[in-house]
């Protein structure tokens, strides 16, 4: 429901009474994954990734993450990007694999009170003869707790399956399965698909008792401005914290309304303690989904470029001022501002020693001046406030987080007027601070590019690679090549979250017009591998990649193919030659002069095409499939 605008400026009388306590506030945060969106943030030089994770982490710099969601990967896209399993076949358990653990790592070197939340979007096919309800799925969880543990990452919580309903009976076995493992503080969030569960509740006090959480999704709207929130009655009355376990999906810079009105209003219409922005950061390529969605985003790795996101200091006017275990308060200490969700609203907090409190107040769409009247009382200090303000309108980042004068209430009274449009933290807290760190000017990844992958210990990600379905890992070289090679290492078709395409992954600069991209292949099984240049934008699901692509089987068959990005294909030129056979070493190359499509197998050119459909774009690889085949000796080199 949308109010009316206001005609007057409203006044708003408040008593932040430490007395009328509301719920425990869990923490306002983000999630890493559900996609690759973190993925390009451990290729960035330093300075700049330790100046990003301080903008996501530290306390008094920046967003100051309090909740932490990181994906178990399943080597399945699941939005933008496929993050890879620990366990791609069972029993071959990897702690080291892809980046979330070293996320988790970096985000507790900084704030060792993070609280971690564990969720799978997709599950390797191995998993339950292909059903994620199995126990399987359970043993995989409980085995990245431990790989978790082994980072010193003490995961909190743990989910089912993203947006994918629930089973109740896995629901109660998981419980088992984590008590039986040594987890019993993970406290399970069910079900990040609706309030659903909480209606089973009154029949099953088992799965009542499993449950620690209820976590639903996008709970003031889906791309909306979050005008408003919901939850469910028997939800609210289930004795269990509600939490908004994802909201977002916005514009760095432009979802800074839906986020702030989202945390606030949230807490006053639905009683959701915990929030989590997806995602965390978009450290992806600009011609991925959602590039420049999440707290900031950091897509150019090879320059050390970022952008720090409005957004961002929207979680920073919660988190600067609470800690999760802090109380909300009830009664005029949080609602609307003149009773009115047109004027803004406002919520208030109080810490553990009774006596500092945190009041955030958003004045978001409003074109009027407000004043409000506040009196504190119930034990709470009546020394000074300091106030910090973020013009939401403005697009000058020195408007936004900026101190103001301190208020010093006579009597355990003051006064403030509001300006429209800002997010205010009003709080007896000290301490915070905006984190200073600049981004560099951005630039291209240059040419000549190579990678022969032995720079590599086995089974990492090699740099500026972006997975998209499946696993690419670096391995030992096969058919008797010495030193380390690439390789898809998902052998069969995953537990999808989005939907099936032929396993592949992304190399380098979008920006990349005129070159020729080589590279090695020694095909494991029979079917064809796939050299892509030009990759240009993808839209979900991932099959529609725009890109060229030079497809070759086993059998000696070969096409220059124009995929677009609505998924269809067309045939530039086709033909076959001689057998390459299997677990022999071929080289492949994909060349790019203006229109101009060269195909070469072996160092002879198999055919041409004419097609400037698109005229730059990243190189990858792909197999039409799972095959486990191999790749070597990378090479991107420009033309004229
Ligand atoms: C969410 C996913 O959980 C994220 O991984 C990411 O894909 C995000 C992108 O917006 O979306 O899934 C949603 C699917 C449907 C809705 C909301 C989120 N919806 O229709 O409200």
């Amino acid at each position: 429901a949308v109010s009316a605008a206001p005609a007057a400026a409203a006044t708003t009388t408040i008593n932040v009474n430490g007395g009328i306590v509301g719920r425990t506030f869990d923490g306002v945060g983000a999630i890493s994954g559900g996609g690759g969106n973190s993925r390009l943030l451990v290729d960035y030089p330093e300075p700049q990734r330790s100046q990003i994770l301080d903008y996501l982490f530290k306390p008094n710099y920046g967003a100051a993450v309090q909740l932490l969601k990181l994906e178990i990967g399943g080597d399945a896209n699941s939005t933008d990007g496929s993050e890879p399993s620990h366990e791609h076949v069972r029993g071959d358990i990897n702690c080291n694999v892809g980046y979330e653990f070293w996320l988790g790592e970096q985000a507790l070197a900084r704030n060792p009170n993070i609280r971690i939340v564990a969720l799978p979007w997709a599950a390797p096919g191995w998993i339950g003869g292909g059903n994620f309800w199995s126990q399987d799925m359970i043993d995989y969880d409980v085995a990245w707790l431990n790989c978790a543990k082994g980072h010193g990452i003490n995961v909190n919580y743990i989910g089912g399956w993203n947006e994918r309903g629930h089973d109740s009976g896995w629901y109660k076995n998981l419980r088992t399965g984590l008590n039986n493992a040594g987890f019993s503080s993970v406290q399970i969030v069910g079900d990040d698909s609706g309030w659903g569960m909480a209606d089973e509740f009154g029949a099953d006090p088992a799965l009542k008792n499993a449950v620690g959480v209820l976590g639903n999704h996008y709970v003031c709207g889906y791309l909306s401005q979050a005008d408003s929130c919901s939850t469910t009655s028997n939800a609210r009355s289930s004795g269990k914290p509600l939490w908004a376990s994802e909201f977002g999906s916005q514009d760095d810079m432009a979802g800074v309304v839906p986020y702030i009105r989202t945390v606030n209003r949230g807490y006053l219409d639905a009683e959701i303690s915990g929030y989590m922005n997806w995602p965390l950061i978009a450290a992806i390529t600009p011609n991925l989904p959602y590039s420049t969605v999440g707290l900031m985003d950091a897509g150019s790795p090879w320059s050390g470029a970022y952008r720090v996101g409005k957004n961002l200091w929207a979680n920073a006017h919660y988190a600067q001022f609470t800690q999760p275990g802090w109380k909300y308060l009830n009664s005029s200490a949080s609602g609307y501002l003149g009773g009115n969700r047109a004027n803004g609203s406002y919520v208030s907090l109080k810490s553990p020693n009774n006596t500092d409190y945190t009041t955030v107040y958003e004045t978001s769409g409003t074109t009027a001046t407000q004043t409000i009247n506040v009196t504190v009382s119930g034990g709470l200090s009546t020394g000074t406030v300091h106030v910090w303000a973020t013009d939401m309108g403005s697009s000058n980042p020195n408007d936004w987080f900026v101190r103001q004068a301190d208020v010093n209430p006579s009597g355990g009274a003051y006064s403030l007027t509001l300006q429209p449009n800002r997010i205010y933290t009003l709080s007896t807290t000290s301490g915070q601070a905006k984190g200073n760190a600049a981004s560099p000017a951005g630039n291209g990844l240059a040419l000549p590019y190579s990678d022969n992958f032995d720079g590599y210990a086995q089974r990492k990600q090699p740099k500026y690679t972006e997975d998209m379905q499946g696993s690419f890992e670096t391995r030992a070289c096969a058919a008797g090549r010495s030193g380390t090679c690439l390789q898809q290492v998902a052998p069969q078709r995953p537990i999808n979250w989005q939907d099936d395409s032929d396993a592949f992954t992304l190399i380098g600069d979008p920006s990349w017009t005129n070159y020729t991209v080589s590279l090695d292949v020694n095909m494991q099984q029979a079917g064809t591998v796939t050299l892509l240049g030009r990759a240009n934008v993808q839209n979900r699901p991932q099959n529609r990649q725009a890109a060229y692509q030079l497809r070759v089987s086993d059998t000696g068959a070969w096409s220059i193919v124009r995929h677009s990005n609505t998924n269809t294909d067309t045939t530039l030129a086709s033909g076959t030659r001689a057998a390459l056979g299997l677990n022999t070493w071929h080289n492949l190359k994909l060349g790019f002069s203006g229109g101009q499509i060269t195909a070469t197998v072996d160092a002879t050119v198999v055919g041409t095409a004419n097609d400037f459909t698109y005229g730059s774009g990243q190189a990858g690889v792909g197999v039409v499939g799972y095959q486990t085949d191999q790749f070597d000796n990378l090479s991107v080199t420009a033309n004229s």
